[in-house]
């Protein structure tokens, strides 16, 4: 079974990326499996070491927007990949807005190893 930190990295984790093209996340969702059964609506990749985006788990620690105590912020900013589902998308045919930033990220952590286990937020 997909752990939540194999999952988080499925989803997540580009570190050799972006390539610098416009159907960026139409690709990677598909490759990454969040075209099934629906359009995952929105998702970000992380363009850092694997690492470096784990470490997050040891830095600044606040709270999640659920009340948990859980979520940490990258101290650094990070280049990431928000995709947002078109509103003109039809499920399978899954079209995405591509769009490259650099950004503090929120990630959830959890675990032993204390990992990320979700994304929460760019800030
Ligand atoms: P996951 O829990 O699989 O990491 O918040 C619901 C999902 O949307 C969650 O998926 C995280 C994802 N998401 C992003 O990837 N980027 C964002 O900027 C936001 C707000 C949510």
């Amino acid at each position: 079974k997909e752990s939540w930190a194999m999952m988080f990295q499925r989803q997540h984790m580009d570190p050799d990326g972006p390539s610098n093209d416009s159907n960026y996340c139409n690709q990677m969702m598909r490759r990454r499996l969040m075209t099934e059964g629906l359009c995952k609506p929105v998702n970000t990749f992380i363009h850092e070491p694997l690492v470096d985006v784990q470490a997050i788990c040891l830095q600044g620690n606040i709270i999640c927007k659920n009340g948990k105590p859980n979520c940490h912020k990258s101290s650094s900013s990070m280049k990431i990949t928000d995709c947002r589902v078109k509103s003109s998308s039809k499920y399978p045919d899954c079209d995405y807005h591509t769009s490259h930033k650099e950004r503090h990220i929120i990630v959830v952590c959890g675990g032993n190893p204390y990992v990320p286990a979700h994304f929460h937020a760019s800030v």
